[in-house]
């Protein structure tokens, strides 16, 4: 169901600031950034291997990025998990009562289709299924 993880949110207060860390220490690859409108978040994205990291910076102080960090600082945001047929993986979860944040799956980051379940369901991991785009 799953393949792989497709990347690791990380919550931050500014990707201009955070960025040096993961590109300049780390060595990351930094592969660019885009405004996710309907998640009301800027993005930024650092190859590792074959995942990465997704450095989040909320564009609105009602995005949900904005009160993860009013209520615990910066830090791991999500974990997006990798499929090919996101439509088919929430109705089996549907199916086995697992509680969704998302019932359809939205628009993410380079074209992705994306759904959230919830992190009451998941063991506290805000988890993010990932439908990867066309291009
Ligand atoms: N990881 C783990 N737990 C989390 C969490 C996170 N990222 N965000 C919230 N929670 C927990 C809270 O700690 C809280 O737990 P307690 O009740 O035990 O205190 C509970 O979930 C409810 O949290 P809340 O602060 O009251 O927030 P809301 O219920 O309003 O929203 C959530 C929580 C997960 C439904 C909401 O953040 C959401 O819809 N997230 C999915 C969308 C998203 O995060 N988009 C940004 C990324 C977009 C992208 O990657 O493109």
């Amino acid at each position: 169901m799953t393949s792989k993880i497709n990347h690791i949110g990380i919550a931050v207060h500014s990707i201009d600031a955070s960025m040096p860390f993961y590109r300049d220490t780390l060595g990351m690859e930094f592969e660019g950034t885009e405004v996710v409108e309907e998640q009301r978040v800027k993005v930024a994205f650092l190859a590792v291997g074959e995942s990465r990291i997704e450095l989040l910076e909320p564009t609105s102080p009602d995005s949900p990025v904005a009160k993860f960090l009013e209520k615990n600082g910066e830090g791991t945001h999500h974990l997006a998990y990798e499929v090919s047929d996101i439509e088919a993986v929430l109705a089996d979860l549907k199916a086995k009562g697992v509680r969704l944040v998302d019932e359809t799956p939205r628009s993410g980051a380079h074209g992705t289709r994306i759904a959230f379940l919830h992190p009451k369901a998941t063991g506290g991991v805000l988890t993010e299924l990932c439908e990867p785009g066309s291009h």
